[in-house]
């Protein structure tokens, strides 16, 4: 397990104390083992330390980011985050929040930054593995930089699921799951707000040598087999407790 050494407030507090206040960026926060040893910063060279090991899994919506992320977890054991999930949990829980979640999944649009970043911030802190499968987020370049900004990480990997568009419209309206945005309305909006917002991500990752582009076009198992070949070469660090 690995979490910081400041005291963690709740969702809720979070949101009236501004989390991006400059003060609270200038504030150095250390990253400890629950064994109190001081945690690895990225890049860092002390052997006794050990950074988390971030994927980050984009693609449009249908893609199949879950569907992939499920075989992942089984295949390497990364601790499985999915935002959409994290912020469907959110609305159920009848959260302070939850209306305004809601209405901005209805809409295809993305929900801030910072109710996001805390909610995988509390799951990452609280979780037993290093190894996060962070799925279906950064959505924008604001998500992006408020993750980098908090969590002080960057990920290992991303990957990029490249999906036609008609295909993933065709994945999503038969999924058959009630979940409240596969309509033919809303894929329309998420869409659109995936060209326009996800797509600098993406780029932003490909300029920084971390992309890696996967055909989400075929079976399940033919498109995990290309999965499989970007964590090949990190094999021996996943298999790390
Ligand atoms: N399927 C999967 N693989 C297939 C294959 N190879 N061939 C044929 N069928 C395949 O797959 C979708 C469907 O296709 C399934 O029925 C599957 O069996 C089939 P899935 O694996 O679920 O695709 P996925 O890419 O996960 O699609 P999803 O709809 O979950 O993607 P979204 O990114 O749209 O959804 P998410 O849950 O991440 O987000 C929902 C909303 O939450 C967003 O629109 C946004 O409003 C909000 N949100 C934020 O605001 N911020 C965030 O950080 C995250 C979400
Ligand atoms: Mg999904």
């Amino acid at each position: 397990m690995w979490r910081r050494a400041t005291s963690f407030s709740p969702l809720i507090s979070s949101f009236k104390s501004s989390f991006f206040s400059q003060e609270a960026s200038q504030i150095k926060i250390l990253e400890m083992f629950t064994t109190g040893i001081p945690l690895q910063e990225k890049g860092g060279t002390c052997p006794n330390r050990r950074a988390p090991f971030i994927t980050f899994v984009l693609g449009g919506p249908g893609s199949g980011k879950g569907t992939q992320c499920a075989k992942i977890v089984d295949t390497f054991g990364l601790k499985h985050l999915s935002a959409g999930d994290l912020l469907r949990k959110e609305i159920a829980s009848d959260s302070e929040y939850g209306s305004m979640i809601l209405n901005t999944i209805r809409e295809g649009k993305i929900v801030p930054s910072k109710v996001t970043v805390e909610l995988l911030r509390r799951e990452m802190e609280s979780s037993d593995n290093y190894k996060f499968l962070i799925d279906g987020f950064p959505r924008s370049e604001e998500n992006r930089r408020a993750f980098e900004e908090i969590m002080e990480a960057e990920p290992d990997i991303v990957l990029f699921f490249n999906c036609p568009e008609e295909e993933m419209v065709k994945r999503v309206l038969s999924r058959n799951q009630g979940r409240i945005d596969d309509n033919i309305d809303t894929v329309r909006k998420r869409l659109k707000v995936f060209e326009e917002l996800n797509l600098p991500v993406i780029k932003h990752y490909a300029k920084r040598g971390k992309l890696h582009k996967i055909n989400a076009v075929g079976t399940v198992d033919e498109i995990f087999e290309q999965v499989r070949l970007v964590f090949a070469p990190y094999e021996r660090r996943l298999k790390e407790n």
